[in-house]
Order: structure tokens, then sequence, then C-alpha cells
């Protein structure tokens, strides 16, 4: 089930911004250079395959607006890790910044004195708290994540029969994008499947191994347990490698979210029924190019929805273009004329 926000490609030809040359002539009669804006991606961690594809289409759009584009984030999914790097990009001052922040709040104080400082900040993936709100960012670029747990829980009811004993493992409080989608889940659960008993979240810390380990001791404690909605790309490591081993692949029904190339063989060897594939390649399109209409004195759009896309064993070939590249291999930028996907759209 595609919930898609297709982006249109006016048919305009792309807006190509030299890097250097063009512009109104100068009173020396030398043409004055284009300005040459800089921007940084700052990931939440750079050893996942969703910020890595989202590190492909950022840094593609911004080689063709000619803009100067470097990557940075953590090796772990935390702000204690994050914070010194936004710290350091600030004391570098690029033209803009686009950000995953890792926490809705310790990252605020941080990204504050970013934006103080004259940095555009595009929020993508994650937000803060009120980010665009209270001025901290321009705009906040990520998938629908509340309709992505709804639907999670609709394809894990069905694949339960509607009853029987559940659960979600999720990374850590206070993250926007997978706050959403555990309320989504637990909001559809609670509201349409009254058979089925939703046990309490928990947590791995984006740990793969941890998440392996809750997966089993749940199972040990609840031997009914035939549901699992795994929040994001290390949970949904960790979950399909625990059914593996608790020997239950298919029994334990998996709706996993993320579509990294692994996931291909876990839909085909049946240690995860379903993938919710984002779009991150396009979330770092977007976030250059919102970037660059912030920094050029055009139109920002405040909020933009990137689709999200059921994937199946069913329907896996014809779905393959949505799981995560992280090699960059068949990204390539978008028109900066395109139509942002809105949430009305
Ligand atoms: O699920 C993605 C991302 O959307 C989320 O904000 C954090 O976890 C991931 O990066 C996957 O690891």
């Amino acid at each position: 089930m595609r919930r898609s926000t297709a982006v249109l490609a006016l048919p305009l030809t792309a807006l190509v911004v030299a890097a250097c040359g063009g512009g109104a002539a100068t009173s020396s009669s030398k043409p004055a250079a284009a300005k040459h804006y800089s921007v940084t991606l700052i990931v939440g961690t750079t050893s996942d395959a969703f910020y890595q594809t989202m590190n492909c289409g950022a840094e593609a759009e911004a080689n063709m607006l000619g803009m100067s584009y470097t990557y940075a984030g953590p090796s772990t999914f935390t702000p204690s890790q994050q914070i010194p790097i936004v710290n350091s990009v600030t004391a570098k001052h690029p033209d803009a910044v686009l950000i995953a922040p890792t926490s809705t709040t310790a990252l605020v104080a941080p990204m504050k004195s970013m934006q103080q400082a004259g940095i555009k900040i595009i929020e993508v993936d994650t937000t803060v708290t009120n980010g665009v709100k209270d001025g901290i960012a321009l705009s906040s670029i990520s998938s629908n994540n509340l309709l992505g747990g709804e639907d999670a829980a609709k394809e894990l009811a069905a694949l339960m029969g509607d009853k029987g004993t559940a659960i979600v493992i999720n990374v850590d409080p206070g993250i926007s994008t997978t706050d959403a989608r555990a309320q989504g889940f637990d909001q559809e659960m609670k509201a349409n499947y009254p058979g089925i008993t939703v046990l309490p979240t928990q947590y791995d810390g984006d740990s793969a191994s941890k998440a392996e380990s809750i997966l089993e001791d749940t199972y040990a404690a609840h031997p009914s347990l035939t549901g699992v909605f795994a929040a994001n790309v290390l949970t949904a490591e960790g979950v399909s490698a625990g059914i593996t081993h608790v020997g239950k692949p298919g029994v334990i029904k998996d709706i996993s979210f993320d579509a990294e190339p692994p996931d291909k063989t876990a839909l085909n060897n049946g240690t995860i029924q379903a993938v919710i594939a984002q779009e991150p390649a396009l979330e770092g399109e977007w976030g250059v190019i919102e970037a660059y209409n912030a920094l050029t004195g055009k139109h920002v759009t405040p909020t933009i929805r990137t689709g999200i896309v059921s994937i199946t064993k069913a329907n896996e070939t014809a779905d393959a273009k949505y799981f995560y590249s992280p090699n960059c291999v068949g990204i390539s930028p978008i028109p900066v004329t395109s139509t942002p996907p809105t949430p009305s759209s």
C-alpha cells in the first residue's frame, strides 16, 4: 500500500546556479560571481541505511545547485554525541544546515544558538518541539509517521487474525518520528482491535542487539506473543534476528519501519511480513531545495511530507525502488521547481 504524495516535477528545466560567473555586471564590468552557498547535513546517526540514503539525496541536490556540501553525524543516535557535532558545525558557519535532531528537547538550545548565529535551519526526518513554530527551523521535512504507525497496526492486526498479543519495540522516548509511529500504532489498535493485547512498549536505544534481547525475553515471558512492530532500522534488524533465534519466523508476525537492503532477504525468508519504507533520499533533496530557497529569498514551504510505502513479499519486486540505497545507486536530484508534497496534497 502506497501512501504517496507525488513530487510533481514541473516541465521547466531545473534552475542550475553557476558555481561561479553569471549575475549582474559590476562597475568593473567583470560579472559578479553568483553567490556560492554552503550547506551541511547533520543526521541522527551515520550508522544506518536511512540517513546514508538521505545523504545521497542531499548531496546530489546540492551538487546540482552548485552548493558546497558537507555531511556530519554521530555514530550512535544519541543527543550526547550529536550536540558537540552541532556546536562544531555552528562554529564553521555554513550558510544553511539540514538537521535530524536526536531529541525533541535536548537539541533545542544548540539549534537555537545555530539559528541565532544566522544559519538557516531545515529539519529533516525528526524535529525538536515547535521547531518551525518557534522560528528555530524554517521547514520540517519528514514522512507522516503517525499514519505509518496506523498502517503498521492495520497490517499487523490482519496478519494476527485480529487476536493475540503484540508489542512495539522502539528506540527511545522523546524522538519525534518514532514516538509518532508508536502513537499511531497504539491509537489504531485501541480503537479497532479489542481482540489484540498490546504489551507496554519497550526501548532498545537504537541497538539491534538490545532489540533482539527484548524480543527473546518478551517471547519467553509471553509465549502467546504473535505480533511485533519494530519502529526503525536497527530495531528491525534485532527483532528479525530474535524471531529467527526463537524459531518462530512467520509465527510471530513482524511489521518493521524502514526498508534497508537486507530486509529483502527477511521478507523472503518470512522473518518480516512487511516493511514500511520512507523516502529518505527525497527528504534530503527537499531539505536542500528549501535551504536554497531560504538563502535566495524565495518562498520556503514550512511542512513537507514525503511518502510511505508498505512492502510485502508479494509486491517486493514491484516496489523494489523504495528500498534504501546507502551507496547512492539510482539516486538523482529532483528539479528545484518541483512542487513540494505538503500534508494536504
Ligand atoms: O526510522 C529512521 C528515522 O526515520 C528515525 O527518525 C530514526 O531511525 C531511523 O533513522 C532508522 O534508523
